[in-house]
């Protein structure tokens, strides 16, 4: 940058739904195709379109992936719905350097952030307009919509966390959140293949 320069700034947000505007934003789309092996209910899994979008994510990386001390910028929009009884979902991750912790706070709908340590403790915390979160290091994250409406959410994580999509691919999280009496409720699942 040149020294004394004033410049515009490259990214901006849209206040109503944070959506991020400007060049550079990734945009990642994941489909029902794409979530093979993520819900619980393999019945109904495969009785559902393909095509359908279960969530987006718009991400932002400023500085080149791996960049100790940098930070990345994002937000996940979440369909309402539900693969039989257990609510659209992401996928879920540890960060792959572990000890890299994350916030997220909720901008729209309802939904919940589901936790695991690494003693395979498993809870959940609410996500509603305006409730902010930390998601500590060493500990799993995944984001479910509990609402009838589009949940979305903004999250600020380091650049050189990275994600580690396998263990959980693999091993699963200990409880799934799933509706019952038309309310969510985390049931432990016995899933871990090791
Ligand atoms: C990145 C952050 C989010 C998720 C996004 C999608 O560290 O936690 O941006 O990437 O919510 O979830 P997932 O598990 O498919 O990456
Ligand atoms: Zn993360």
């Amino acid at each position: 940058m040149k020294n004394l320069a004033i410049i515009k700034p490259a990214i901006t947000l849209q206040l109503s739904n944070f959506h991020m505007k400007g060049e550079c934003i990734i945009e990642q789309i994941r489909k029902i195709k794409d979530l093979a092996g993520v819900f619980f209910d393999n019945d109904a899994y495969g009785e559902m379109d393909n095509e359908q979008i279960i969530y987006s994510v718009q991400s932002w990386f400023p500085v080149e992936e791996g960049t100790e001390g940098g930070l990345f910028w994002g937000n996940t929009t979440i369909m309402p719905g539900k693969v039989g009884d257990e609510y659209f979902m992401t996928k879920g991750h540890f960060h792959s350097k572990r000890e890299s912790a994350e916030i997220y706070f909720c901008i729209e709908g309802n939904g919940m952030l589901i936790l695991m340590d690494q003693n395979r403790k498993c809870w959940g915390e609410e996500m509603y307009p305006g409730s902010l979160h930390y998601i500590p290091g060493n500990v799993a994250h995944r984001t479910a919509n509990i609402g009838n409406s589009p949940l979305t959410f903004g999250a600020c994580w380091p650049a050189d966390a990275g994600h580690n999509y396998e263990e959980i691919q693999q091993e699963g999280f200990s409880a799934r959140l799933f509706e019952k009496a038309g309310k969510p409720i985390l049931i432990e699942t016995k899933e871990r293949r090791k």
